[in-house]
């Protein structure tokens, strides 16, 4: 397999930690490419230029994070990322809501500098703040719990909003995801999957 990637998008990071968690890693040539570059195999991949994009071993071009773990979870079913908790589920979705709206930010600026302020910029800000906040209070108590995808994805949306908002205290506003997130910092897929510049 082939996966299309950078080293800072949250959406790239889930498929990273989750091929870690399944012991997939070696099965899959990571290429880091800029997805602004029009790079043409990064585009016959996924047309649409955005990261991650898999090419499966029957050659399948697959864009989408969570299609790709879906496809993950059929080539190598365990651990499971996908418990099928109705609230584990409604987490990630939170998680995945929050890192989202802050990529929006991030390439929202790049046609209008003043793009945090405006109506959409607005209204993105506050998914970041609320969603974070809402997912702190969903978490179950009992977490560190399975590595899920609740998991693997509210560790992700924090560390993504640290990077690229660090004038911002995050991990204040969601001290139970922070404690998550350093229960599980030694973890291979938690520290070598870190964004960084
Ligand atoms: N819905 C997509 C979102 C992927 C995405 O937004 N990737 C960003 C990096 S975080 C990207 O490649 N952006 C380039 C662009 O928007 O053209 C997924 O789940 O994979």
């Amino acid at each position: 397999m082939k996966l299309f990637a950078n080293p800072t998008s949250p959406f790239v990071r889930i498929v990273r930690m989750t091929l870690i968690e399944k012991g997939l890693e070696d099965a899959v040539e990571t290429v880091f490419v800029d997805a602004w570059a029009d790079d043409q195999a990064f585009l016959d991949a996924n047309p649409a230029g955005r990261v991650p994009a898999l090419v499966t071993r029957e050659g399948v071009r697959l864009p989408e994070a969570l299609l790709i773990l879906r496809h993950l979870e059929a080539v190598r079913p365990e651990p499971a990322v996908f418990t099928g908790d109705a609230g584990a589920l409604a987490c990630a979705g939170l998680a995945i809501g929050v890192f989202d709206a802050a990529v929006a930010v991030i390439i929202g600026r790049k046609s209008a500098p003043d793009f945090d302020t405006g109506l959409v910029g607005t209204k993105r800000y506050r998914t970041m703040r609320e969603g974070l906040r809402r997912l702190d209070a969903a978490l179950p108590a009992s977490r560190p719990g399975p590595f899920d995808l609740a998991t693997i994805a509210a560790v992700t949306a924090l560390d993504y909003l640290v990077f690229r908002f660090p004038d911002q205290d995050w991990r204040s506003l969601a001290p139970r995801i922070a404690a998550l997130r350093d229960a599980h910092a030694d973890r291979r897929s938690v520290s070598e999957t870190a964004p960084r510049p």
